[in-house]
């Protein structure tokens, strides 16, 4: 039996993630590493920028997630210009948005996660160099299943078709411009969104969520497996004034609190970076340092966000020790979100003013710094910037995956992907158990390849690897 095991990379998610798992006589996981593998320095590129630069640059960020970026970006700007921006406007860059979510959700749980549990070697995504010996769905199930899988890539295509009716393109869309939309939400544009929608709920409703439960009921024990601290963490996703959203809040095993951004740090002990302030520098021999991720905390605690986050908080399950929070719970959470926000995107379409006003100007900056809290597809998203002379001076975003894929801290406390593989099972030839865990959480340690250099000069496609 090997004392530690090494996947790397970890296949099927996005961005380049890696872990390390030291096993005991038993091979069972009693600690876990997990490493982001890529250092993206966005915030630096960021830097002398003009501010509303943000809107478009904080977008590539990622391909999957850059509505969140986008959006989450606007408001900044608009804090900063001291604009109020229309109800209307907030309504239709919340429909983009909600469409978003939708693609997140169904390729994630068809595309990254099913494999794990249907194992065939006719799905191009299956990375398998050796079978699993523990598929549990009958012939006639995993037939139906390979199928969605099929679907879900058509589904998940028709979410960024409808996202691009208003953001003109997908991803990094620019329809969404710091001064509010370029395309406006005619009645071609709403029926075409409107067409797309009732297709895409439709398969969400009647073969994403019954898919999740199948799933969870053949494998039970995967609501215990992969637990991670019992934390949930959730800035707030959509404005309550249009009906559906989910609130935000902090959910420490069982018990409720509201969000305090003050509470919130981060620590780099772990992480290949040196100064923990906006200058923030790569380090890559730091010693003891194995990632690029830091670690965001809580009143110096780890907490999970995404969509399991959102629906206990949203519930405000208070049950001491929270309910079972392993892999199941949250491909069901991801599952019944992506129903209930499809529902609640209809009711939004109904209140979307044709003749509504979807733009602004931007006379001159009020403000020099601004904080905006968030929710993207995986969790927790935040951005912050100051400014001189309409540049930006430093700009700061914490992604979901830094909350979820974050290293140990300073006192220990492990990130929850981390925590969650405690316990896991890992069998040295084809580690099953620790992937179906990973993958539970969406991760996504980013999708770009750019690296800068200190000099000033972009090196293309630099990964860094361990
Ligand atoms: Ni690259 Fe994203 C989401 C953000 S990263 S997908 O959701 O922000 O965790």
């Amino acid at each position: 039996m090997p004392k530690k095991i090494s996947i790397s990379p970890v296949t099927r998610i996005s961005g380049l993630l890696s872990i390390d798992l030291y096993l005991d006589e038993n091979g069972k996981v009693k600690e876990a590493n997990v490493a982001g593998e890529q250092f993206r320095g966005f915030e630096a590129m960021l830097k002398g920028r003009h501010i509303t630069d943000a809107v478009y640059f904080t977008q590539r960020i990622c391909g999957i997630c850059s509505m969140a970026h986008g959006f989450t970006a606007a408001r900044l700007v608009e804090q900063i210009y001291g604009i109020t921006p229309t109800p209307e406007l907030i309504l239709l860059q919340q429909i983009m948005f909600g469409a978003e979510f939708l693609q997140n959700h169904i390729r994630h749980f068809y595309l990254l996660a099913l494999p794990d549990y249907i194992g065939t070697a006719s799905l191009p995504s299956s990375n398998f160099q050796n079978p699993i010996d523990d598929l549990r769905l009958n012939p006639k199930e995993q037939e139906e299943l390979t199928a969605h899988y099929f679907s879900a890539m058509e589904y998940s295509r028709k979410c960024h078709d409808a996202l691009a009716v208003f953001g003109g393109k997908i991803p990094h869309q620019h329809g969404l411009t710091p001064e509010g939309v370029a395309v406006f939400p005619d009645a071609d544009r709403r029926k075409q969104f409107w067409f797309l929608l009732q297709q895409i709920q439709t398969f969400v409703a009647d073969i994403q969520l019954p898919d999740a439960y199948l799933l969870a009921k053949a494998y039970p024990e995967y609501f215990q497996i992969g637990s991670g601290p019992y934390r949930y963490i959730s800035f707030g996703l959509f404005d309550p004034r249009f009906g559906g959203h989910f609130p935000a809040g902090i959910l420490n095993q069982g018990e409720l609190f509201p969000v305090n951004p003050e509470e919130i740090q981060e620590s780099i002990t772990y992480a290949w970076l040196e100064s923990n302030d906006a200058e923030t520098r790569p380090a890559p021999e730091k010693p003891l340092a194995y990632t690029w991720v830091k670690a965001p905390r809580y009143h110096g605690l780890s907490f999970e966000g995404g969509p399991l986050a959102r629906k206990m908080i949203r519930s405000g399950n208070t049950t001491p020790g929270g309910v079972a929070g392993g892999v199941m719970p949250r491909l069901i959470a991801r599952a019944e979100e992506a129903v209930l926000i499809s529902k609640w995107m209809e009711d939004w379409l109904k209140q979307l003013p044709p003749d509504g006003r979807y733009i602004h100007s931007l006379p001159s900056p009020v403000n020099n710094q601004a904080v905006q809290m968030n929710e993207a597809p995986r969790g927790p998203l935040l951005h912050s910037m100051t400014t001189a002379n309409e540049e930006i001076a430093s700009y700061r975003v914490i992604t979901p995956s830094t909350w979820n894929f974050s290293p140990k801290d300073e006192a220990g406390i492990r990130g929850p992907a981390e925590e969650s593989l405690i316990g896991a099972g890992a069998d040295p030839v084809n580690p099953v158990e620790p992937g179906r865990i990973i993958r539970s959480f969406d991760p996504c340690l980013s999708c770009a390849t750019h690296f800068i250099d200190w000099e000033g000069r972009n090196k293309l496609s630099l990964n860094i690897m361990s």
